[in-house]
């Protein structure tokens, strides 16, 4: 696979675990998923920072994104002239469940190291939605998980993801929709 190729399939192929995280924000408020109970290190569980509306709501517009792309594949795959796959139900929602969990998953290590909300923890913000999406998708549809994330496309991905997630979040920052650049 040519590495233009490469690019064009790993950054597809993620786009519904790209969003979710990106929806919660637009969509978060509301009942913590923690409830606000506490761990036995006396911080909290999870935090503020992970509600019921913005997991729902993620999770939700991840996986109707990859309905969607499903139903333009073959059009786009003819305009950029790459062969782009397509996601089963399954998958769709293994990628954006997935890429939800890994985020509640990093804020709960996040507050077991005694960071508050808020608070950065380099390389666990940028991949802890990828890694969890691939290892949730690859349990529940290993066929297509093996015929899409070739060793190159996975590679490409864990190279691409922490540069959008950068950029990404920084320009949620600068419009304000976030409170940190992160
Ligand atoms: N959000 C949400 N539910 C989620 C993820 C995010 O409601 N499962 C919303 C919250 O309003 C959150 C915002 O999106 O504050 C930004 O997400 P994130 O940066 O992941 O949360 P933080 O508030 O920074 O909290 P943490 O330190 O736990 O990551
Ligand atoms: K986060
Ligand atoms: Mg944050």
């Amino acid at each position: 696979m040519h590495a233009v190729e490469a690019v064009v399939v790993a950054f597809w192929t993620m786009l519904p675990a790209y969003v979710p995280n990106n929806a919660a924000v637009l969509a978060g408020g509301g009942r913590p998923i923690d409830g606000g109970r506490t761990w036995r290190d006396g911080n909290r569980l999870l935090g503020d920072g992970k509600t019921w509306r913005g997991t729902l709501f993620g999770t939700f517009a991840g996986a109707a994104l990859a309905l969607a792309l499903d139903a333009v594949a073959p059009a786009v795959a003819d305009v950029v002239g790459v062969t782009l796959p397509g996601f089963p139900p399954v998958v769709a929602l293994s990628l954006s469940l997935g890429a939800m969990l890994g985020d509640i998953l990093a804020s709960f290590l996040k507050r077991r190291s005694g960071r508050e909300r808020g608070a950065a923890f380099p390389l666990l913000d940028q991949l802890d939605f990828v890694v969890v999406a691939l290892a949730l998708t690859a349990v529940a549809a290993p066929g297509w998980f093996r015929d899409t994330f070739t060793l190159t496309v996975v590679v490409v991905v864990l190279v691409l993801t922490p540069v959008l997630h950068v950029l990404t979040n920084g320009v949620a920052y600068l419009l304000g929709l976030k409170d940190e650049p992160w």
